[in-house]
């Protein structure tokens, strides 16, 4: 039996210390380039931090397998036995232009199941952690089990594609969600979007595509808070798949389902 209490301390240890070299790294002139298109930016400090990890994990682990956004990882197409999923930073575009709203992430799986799961908030140093089934935590402090409010007091967020046009999604549907809620938010980092949902900082998130390093470690925490997550479908999320995704307190996530998206 993996010991998860070690693989957990090991994890933030590296966390840790890719963080402080991040906000060291805030005085060097960054490299960026774009990937899939003009505004999806990699950095020298994506890469290097994805490395780093790496480069800790197979030498302490050598029989884990690692899924990284940025590629230097295994070319992984099952979740058999351990996998490391890592975005070494979620929120490049923060990153680059504000320095700050991007996190370090880390979701660590056994046969599929999630085991293990850290956000690291580099500039607030705010480490959101779990371990199944012993609690979520924000660094000390112990997440308390969620509580619904009433949509009318929800603070939810959305990306910017609700107000577009997609072939993937009916977005006239979101229009009565946004009026409906107390107010809506858009933080431009996935992860710790999941982390303020895990934490009660919003009621919930709705997002059109991410993929399994965006959502590994956030759906972790969400499990050990009594968080409901799946696709926008209502579906169960496919951990090595890109997903429309839809995580909230569970009276949130029924009322939004079946009163506004029709399923
Ligand atoms: P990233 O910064 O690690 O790429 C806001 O854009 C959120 O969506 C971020 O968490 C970002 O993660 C994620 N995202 C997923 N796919 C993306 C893409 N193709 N371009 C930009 N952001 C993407
Ligand atoms: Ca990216
Ligand atoms: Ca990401
Ligand atoms: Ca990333």
């Amino acid at each position: 039996m993996a010991n998860w209490s070690k693989i957990e301390s090991d994890a933030k240890t590296w966390i840790y210390a890719a963080g402080e070299t991040i906000r060291q790294s805030f005085q060097n002139v960054l490299q960026i380039q774009s990937k899939s298109n003009p505004d999806d930016l990699v950095t020298n400090m994506d890469k290097e931090t994805e490395q780093y990890l790496i480069s800790k994990i197979n030498e302490t682990y050598p029989e884990h397998r690692i899924l990284g956004e940025e590629g230097f990882g295994h070319d992984i197409q099952s979740l058999e036995g351990i996998v490391w999923i890592v975005d070494p930073i979620d929120g490049t575009m923060n990153f680059v232009h504000q320095q700050r709203n991007f996190a370090i992430s880390i979701g660590i799986y056994e046969d599929g199941v999630g085991q293990v799961g850290l956000i690291y908030d580099v500039v607030h140093d705010e480490l959101y952690h779990a371990v199944k089934g012993k609690g979520a935590y924000m660094n000390d402090y112990r997440l308390p089990e969620l509580k619904d409010v009433p949509l009318n007091q929800a603070v939810i967020a959305l990306n910017a594609t609700w107000v577009m046009e997609n072939k993937r999604f009916d977005h006239n549907l979101l229009v009565p969600v946004a009026k409906a809620v107390r107010g809506t938010r858009s933080y431009g980092s996935a992860t710790l979007e999941f982390a303020y949902v895990a934490s009660g900082r919003l009621d919930a998130y709705i997002t059109l595509r991410l993929a399994p390093w965006d959502f590994a470690a956030g759906l972790i925490l969400l499990d050990e808070v009594g968080a409901k997550a799946t696709t926008l479908d209502g579906e169960k999320i496919n951990l090595i798949g890109q997903n429309s995704i839809f995580v909230a307190k569970k009276g949130i996530h029924s009322t939004i389902l079946k009163d506004y998206l029709h399923k």
